[in-house]
Formats: structure tokens, C-alpha cells, sequence
């Protein structure tokens, strides 16, 4: 039998190594996906729009993920907030991890940073598809759909399964855009646990993965693998940007549509429109017309029209 403590994915510059990893293990550490020079130029962007927010008092924070922490910042809706997001977004490499968990017609849901400051509180482990109903047996009871909490969970142990379980939904390509640290509170995952079917006992410890990176690293996590950020013990702020992918069916968690500033949209290529959601799949996303074609605005689609119009 394995050793379990050895049994956890290295880091490494090798991208068919990080898909092996993602299966595996549930996550994967993938090395030198961005030039330090591209994240260090993240960074710079990163901390001034931070800085920026909190001197507006405009500064956001997740009551869902970390109840009562107003020392982490999360800086959401990055798209809007500078044009080196888009690297991330784009990039090669997470795209091929992407493709390889999700497939080809994967959205991008979520382009948000996390920033971790000294004298945080640690981030409870959780899964990201949280939302995801049981399989069950017919006839069995079950949680209805759209009455899903984050509490209405199976939770346990992380060992695999010895029944059906989800398929991954969601992959969360999170960024090392500062080095991640130990002792700066990088991300900790627990290895296997995307096999559990379960969730992690809430405030019960687990013997997690640190996952340390070098600035410029993704560390990408399946939907179902247990994580959370941890406790800031250093004296700099630990940066990451989530790239947060998931199901073409899925509403995504940012409503990009939406929310996207005009002049940002403008900018993109056909396939940054896609991936932000402008593209109807199978009639979901549609604005107007059940089949395949681009969102449009509100003023753009049919209102109310009668044949006693003038044409
Ligand atoms: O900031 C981190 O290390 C983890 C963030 C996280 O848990 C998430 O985006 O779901």
C-alpha cells in the first residue's frame, strides 16, 4: 500500500504530470505557467486596485467562504479591473487543464483575487460544488435542487467512495501570483478526497497538503477536492487569483454578462466572449432565440409588439 504522506502531487513544470496529478490526486501544482515577470506585473495591479478599494471603503470581503474575516480581501470581477487578467484567463496551460477535467465548452465562472493579509482567520475546508445534489437510489429521499445549502452535505472521511459520486464540475485554476508559503498561508488541500463523495467534517483536522508554489505556478483543484486558504502567520500579504471554471449549464458564479464593463467586452475576441458566457449553449444563456448564437442586450431583443403596430 502507498505510503499516504508521500502519496501527494510534487510540483511540477510538466504539464501531462499535472493532469496526471488532477486525476490522481484531486489537485496538481504546475510550475512556471506564467513568467515571473507576468505576475509580477499582476501583483503590482493587484495590490494597487486593492489599496485602492479600501481607501474608498469600498473593499470586499466573502461572508460566505470566511464568515467574520474582514482582514482577507477579495478584489472580484478582475476583468473589469485591468487588461493583464486576461493572461490568466487565456493561458495555455490552465486551458489545457481546463479541457482535460471539464472539456472543450468549459465557462469561465469566477476571475477573482483572494488576498490573505497577516492575522487572518484560517478558511474552513470545503469543496467548490458544493451545490452538487447526491446521486441516490430510486425512491430514495433527496435535498430538491434549488434548495441546496452549504450545511445539507454528506460529510465524513476522505477515503474513496464505495459508491456512485458526482463527476467534476467545476475546476478552480488558482494562481500563485505572490510566492505561496507555508508560512504565508498558501492553500492546503487534502489529497484523494475528490474520490470521497463527501464532504469535511466541519472543524475536524485533516493531514492537508501545503501547497507551496512559486509565484507564476497554477495550483488547480477539482470541484470536489477538499481546500482552503490558511493562516497568515508572515508579515506580506499572500496573493491568488481564482480562475474558476465550470459545466456550460452551470450559472456561473460572476455574472459576467452582466456585470462586464462595455469597453472590456469590446475588447475581446470571440472566444473571450464564449468563455465569459456571451455564447448560448444549447439554449442556455440565450437572450431571445433558443438556438446556438450570442447574447444580446436588452434594448437589442423583441418587446412587446402587436400586429396593430405600425411595421
Ligand atoms: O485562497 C485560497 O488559498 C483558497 C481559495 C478558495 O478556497 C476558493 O477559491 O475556493
Amino acid at each position: 500500500m502507498a505510503d499516504k504522506a508521500s502519496d501527494r502531487p510534487e510540483p511540477t513544470g510538466d504539464i501531462e504530470q499535472a493532469k496526471a496529478d488532477l486525476d490522481r490526486h484531486g489537485f496538481c501544482i504546475l510550475t512556471g505557467a506564467i513568467p515571473a515577470e507576468t505576475a509580477a506585473a499582476v501583483q503590482d495591479r493587484l495590490v494597487d486596485q486593492a489599496a485602492a478599494e479600501r481607501e474608498r471603503d469600498i473593499d470586499t470581503h466573502s461572508a460566505f467562504v470566511e464568515p467574520d474575516d474582514d482582514v482577507n480581501q477579495w478584489v472580484f470581477m478582475l476583468p473589469n479591473k485591468g487588461d493583464i487578467f486576461r493572461e490568466l484567463v487565456n493561458n495555455a496551460s490552465a486551458r489545457a487543464l481546463v479541457g482535460h477535467v471539464l472539456g472543450a465548452e468549459a465557462l469561465l465562472s469566477d476571475c477573482s483575487a483572494h488576498i490573505t493579509w497577516p492575522g487572518n482567520k484560517e478558511m474552513a475546508l470545503h469543496i467548490d460544488q458544493w451545490f452538487m445534489p447526491q446521486p441516490i437510489m430510486p425512491g430514495d429521499a433527496y435535498t430538491r435542487a434549488a434548495e441546496m445549502t452549504r450545511a445539507d452535505q454528506p460529510f465524513g472521511d476522505p477515503e474513496p467512495a464505495q459508491r456512485a459520486i458526482n463527476i467534476p464540475m467545476i475546476l478552480n485554476v488558482f494562481w500563485a501570483i505572490s510566492d505561496f508559503t507555508v508560512e504565508n498561508g498558501c492553500t492546503r488541500l487534502m489529497p484523494g478526497s475528490h474520490l470521497s463523495g463527501r464532504h469535511p467534517v466541519p472543524g475536524q483536522a485533516y493531514d492537508c497538503v501545503m501547497a507551496e508554489a512559486p509565484a507564476g505556478s497554477i495550483v488547480a483543484w477539482d470541484g470536489r477536492t477538499w481546500h482552503g486558504a490558511s493562516l497568515n502567520t508572515g508579515t506580506a500579504p499572500r496573493v491568488g487569483v481564482t480562475t474558476y471554471w465550470g459545466a456550460p449549464f452551470l450559472r456561473q458564479l460572476m455574472n459576467f454578462t452582466y456585470g462586464l464593463k462595455q469597453e472590456v467586452v469590446e475588447a475581446f475576441d470571440d472566444e473571450e466572449r464564449r468563455t465569459h458566457g456571451f455564447l448560448c449553449w444549447s439554449s442556455y444563456g440565450s437572450t431571445g432565440s433558443a438556438e446556438r448564437g450570442w447574447a444580446q442586450p436588452g434594448e437589442k431583443n423583441i418587446g412587446e409588439l402587436s400586429v396593430k403596430d405600425e411595421k
